[in-house]
């Protein structure tokens, strides 16, 4: 079937701090070089500016849900997440994305997948890209879903209804393990580095390794070439030590540079996907963070010490504001354990309707 005359249904989300095309697995091709090829032409991609497709000339708004029901009765429906390129023609499948994630259980429920459940509807999610699955609970009055409320989330105008996401199993999302090195502490191109995988490869180093106060805005990190050329290097050195291969061509690992707070929150961090400084930074991204830092020795660990006690949420300052995650971590247990993982996020539906290629 051609798709050129006939488009491809699809819902557009602004989910989290990203925005994403939503489209059932049904309703593309199977051959995934064909699907690729698809996606590729109704982004826009290749184009700096994407003027001929729906991307919005960023990575952030690049990306693609895939979902289908599942046939694990464990779960409602499987999610795969597709990272397009915005100048290149790539289409990866090695990363998850916690914020498109957002936007799969209202998607599903709008689909007919999942059916709505009372007031409010959980919908459990495979993530196919890691094999792990989380929970979105969100508000479904009168069996439709609700997409205005008053969660504020940074890096979003205005308020919306929260969408709840509970992870289950993300230890070793893209790398089979927590601590891909084997170490809590490696030294990457002279650094001290933490590689950690809760849900996202992350290399975790301090600012001022880097010759930053981990406060420059966004705008100051996106113009230094020389600074982002010698993070795209450093990245792929540590990639090698976290058995990831060559990574010049993948989304992962992210770099996530790490400072004392500034704002009220618990740490700052300017992170780097890959090689782009990101605007805010990703959810299972801010997860990685958080886990890699309650380990004893990582690097930042020590910047948990006046971390209040008895709660596990915590306060992830960013370019744009901040994000809070909610982490528990064996640490006492060989080797370490997440216990539990999760973040409030917000979508909202964009359109629906059919998309066609170019
Ligand atoms: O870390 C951007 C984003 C992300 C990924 C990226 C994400 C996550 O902000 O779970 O959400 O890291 O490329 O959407």
């Amino acid at each position: 079937m051609s798709y050129d005359d006939t488009g491809v249904r699809c819902t557009m989300l602004r989910a989290g701090t990203s925005r994403g095309l939503y489209l059932e697995a049904r309703d593309l091709p199977a051959d995934a070089a064909a699907r690729d090829d698809l996606l590729l032409r109704l982004m826009g991609t290749p184009d700096p500016r994407q003027i001929d497709g729906l991307g919005g000339a960023t990575t952030l708004t690049s990306k693609v849900a895939v979902v289908s029901p599942s046939e694990d009765p464990e779960v409602d429906v499987d999610y795969l997440f597709l990272q397009l390129g915005v100048d290149e023609a790539t289409v990866s499948d090695r990363q998850n994305c916690g914020n498109i994630l957002a936007g799969v259980g209202p998607f599903a429920v709008e689909r007919g997948l999942v059916p709505a459940a009372g007031d409010e509807t959980s919908v459990r999610i495979r993530m196919v890209n890691s094999g792990s699955v989380a929970v979105a609970t969100f508000p479904t009055p009168d069996g439709r879903v609700e997409y205005r409320g008053d969660v504020a989330i940074a890096g979003v105008p205005g308020t919306a209804a929260p969408v709840v996401l509970d992870f289950a199993d993300t230890e070793g999302s893209a790398t089979g393990a927590l601590l891909p090195t084997g170490h809590v502490r490696d030294t990457v191109e002279g650094i001290e580095v933490t590689c950690v995988d809760n849900g996202m490869p992350v290399v975790l180093a301090l600012a001022e390794s880097f010759g930053l106060t981990g406060h420059e805005p966004h705008e100051q990190l996106a113009a230094d070439a020389a600074l982002l050329d010698r993070v795209d290097t450093f990245r792929r050195k540590a990639a090698e030590l976290m058995g990831m291969g060559d990574v010049s061509r993948a989304s992962v690992p992210k770099t996530v540079l790490l400072a004392p707070p500034r704002d009220g929150g618990q740490v700052s961090t300017r992170s780097f996907i890959p090689d782009q400084p990101h605007t805010s930074i990703g959810v299972l991204g801010a997860v990685s963070v958080v886990t890699g830092m309650l380990l004893p020795g990582a690097v930042g660990s020590e910047l948990t010490a006046g971390w209040p006690q008895g709660t596990s949420q915590v306060d992830v300052e960013h370019p744009t504001g901040h994000l809070l995650v909610d982490v528990v971590v064996d640490a006492s247990a060989t080797p370490p354990r997440v216990v539990r993982s999760g973040v409030v996020r917000t979508a909202r539906k964009l359109f629906d309707g059919t998309a066609y290629p170019r």
